[in-house]
């Protein structure tokens, strides 16, 4: 077979990941591919791991500041957080190792915007960048680097970074050259320009990474799968959930609001998600286009249908054997996907452009529709912001999707008040439950209460958010966004001393 690497210079640096993970230094800031389990580096952050391991039983310090573009693996945040390996990690993770030891007050967490991300590093707000660590498909012969399964931040890393590792991963498919566009238009203010993309599919960048072949320190040859864990079957909440939504974009056609092909869809990662797209597929809508960050099993499915003409995303996160059929059909994909740096996937220019329609899980929301996805009881971060506020910010529409209740019915996720707030009242058009869908759109804050307790909130929980609303419309020193102060996040209080939020 053709050897990936075919710039002569470049084939020269390759060594073992030992020996890759050896020039990493301690309080280094190390830059990491990666993006909800794609594209992340598979041997040096294990390496790097055992090193810092060994350096720790002697007694000796030794941590990195970690960036990436999303969440990546237990090959990476699992093996450097289980070393203690990292001082600050930024931005998105979903590991739970990394999970326990920031919520027990040990590794420090910035979670931002993951639009924010390549510009505040190039802004400075992140110091020096020492060290990236980037997986790549391929090395062409000119030494350009064709991008795998995510793109992330990966033009961003190879910019600034000091010295470059690159892993050369042969378990991508060979087939994924030729579905990146890496865009080199971007610059910092005062003199930015606008981004000349029009359509969900338009290409305006280059298919490979450009790297100063002087800052490549090593190459490592790799061969190991991506992440890949399984979806659950989708369940009938999921199926509810997904089915008041896409009644609800089907009543937005009718009114004329949406064309008959709706507008770029974004759609979060998880469970509920992909049964919109499983929902989707059955729906009868065609032709329809994706604008989003991650690809999952679901939107393979409607590309494969036709439902979907295409999608550009920043990364996949699929299924085992969705992954296969990715791989055995990457001529027809790469017809129909492109990747994107993720600071072009969710730039607030273009989602606002492009009118997006944005879908994503949350934790809770409250009576006026603010929405918290990161934190439980408001303490405890699950994952990160990701990617929501991107589309909920700016798209024609956002959507936040949760089951009404959570923990064996002991938690509603329709509350008084958001114990941590993501997406202000102001981002928010609709959340959905398995119960029903509220509009939000054009309402009051107490014209939204009567619609989120009526339409989303569990029936356990309906006389108990009646009772709170009906006592703050008469009590509230405002009656505005009426609330009772020392009541508002008593739910969550007493879920902590009691295990219920029922009263
Ligand atoms: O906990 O795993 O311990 O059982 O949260 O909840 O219902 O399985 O739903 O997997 O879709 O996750 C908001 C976390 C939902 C996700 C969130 C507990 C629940 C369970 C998972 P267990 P579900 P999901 C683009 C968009 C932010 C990032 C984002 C997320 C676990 O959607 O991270 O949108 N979103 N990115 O039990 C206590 C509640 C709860 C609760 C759920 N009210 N109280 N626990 N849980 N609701 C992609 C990217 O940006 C990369």
């Amino acid at each position: 077979s053709v050897d990936r690497i075919a710039n002569a210079r470049l084939r020269d640096r390759v060594v073992s990941a030992e020996a890759a993970a050896a020039l990493i230094q301690p309080g280094e800031t190390v830059a990491m591919s990666g993006f909800t389990g794609s594209g992340y580096p598979k041997a040096v952050p294990v390496a790097l791991a055992q090193r810092i391991e060994a350096v720790h039983a002697q007694g000796l310090p030794f941590q990195i500041s970690l960036m990436t573009g999303a969440s990546t693996a237990p090959e990476l945040d699992g093996a450097l957080a289980k070393a203690d390996g990292i001082a600050m990690r930024m931005p998105f993770q979903s590991d739970p190792d990394a999970r326990n030891r920031i919520n027990a007050g040990k590794l420090d967490y910035i979670d931002i915007h993951l639009s924010h991300v390549a510009q505040h590093v190039w802004f400075g707000f992140y110091g020096d960048i020492d060290t990236a660590v980037v997986e790549v498909s391929a090395i062409r012969e000119d030494g350009s680097l064709v991008p795998s399964t995510s793109v992330g931040n990966n033009k961003t890393w190879l910019d600034l970074a000091k010295k470059v590792i690159i892993e050369v991963n042969e378990w991508q498919p060979a087939g994924v050259d030729g579905m990146h566009d890496i865009y080199y238009g971007t610059a910092l203010p005062p003199h930015r320009k606008p981004i000349p993309l029009v359509h969900a599919n338009d290409r305006i960048g280059e298919t490979s990474l450009r790297c100063d072949p002087d800052k490549i320190v090593a190459v490592v040859r790799t061969n190991g799968p991506d992440r890949n864990s399984p979806f659950s079957p989708i369940d009938t909440t999921s199926e509810q959930i997904a089915a008041h939504l896409i009644d609800f974009l089907k009543h937005e056609v009718a009114k004329g609001r949406l064309p008959a092909n709706l507008l770029p869809l974004q759609s979060g990662v998880g469970n509920i998600p992909n049964a919109v797209l499983a929902g989707l597929a059955k729906s009868g809508f065609r032709d329809l286009a994706a604008f989003t960050e991650v690809i999952q099993d679901g939107m393979l499915d409607l590309l494969r249908d036709g439902v979907l003409s295409y999608a550009s995303c920043t990364g996949f996160a699929l299924s085992p054997q969705a992954n296969e059929t990715f791989k055995a059909n990457i001529d027809f994909y790469r017809e129909r996907i492109i990747m994107r740096t993720q600071e072009i996937s969710n730039h607030p220019e273009l989602v606002r452009r492009l009118g997006c329609i944005g879908m994503n899980g949350m934790i809770e929301a409250d009576l006026y529709g603010n929405v918290n996805s990161t934190h439980v009881m408001g303490t405890r971060i699950m994952n990160g912001i990701g990617g929501s506020g991107d589309f909920a910010r700016n798209g024609f529409l956002s959507a936040f999707l949760s089951p009404s209740t959570a923990k064996n019915g002991s938690i509603s996720a329709i509350v008084p008040m958001v114990s941590h707030v993501d997406h202000t009242e102001h981002d928010v058009s609709v959340i959905v439950t398995e119960q029903g869908l509220a509009d939000l759109r054009g309402l009051t804050p107490r014209k939204r209460a009567r619609v989120v307790i009526d339409n989303c909130a569990h029936p356990d929980f309906r006389d108990q958010l009646n009772d709170y609303f009906e006592r703050a419309s008469r009590d509230s020193y405002g009656k505005h966004t009426p609330h009772l102060l020392p009541e508002a996040l008593s739910w969550h209080q007493r879920w902590l001393d009691t295990g219920t939020m029922k009263a």
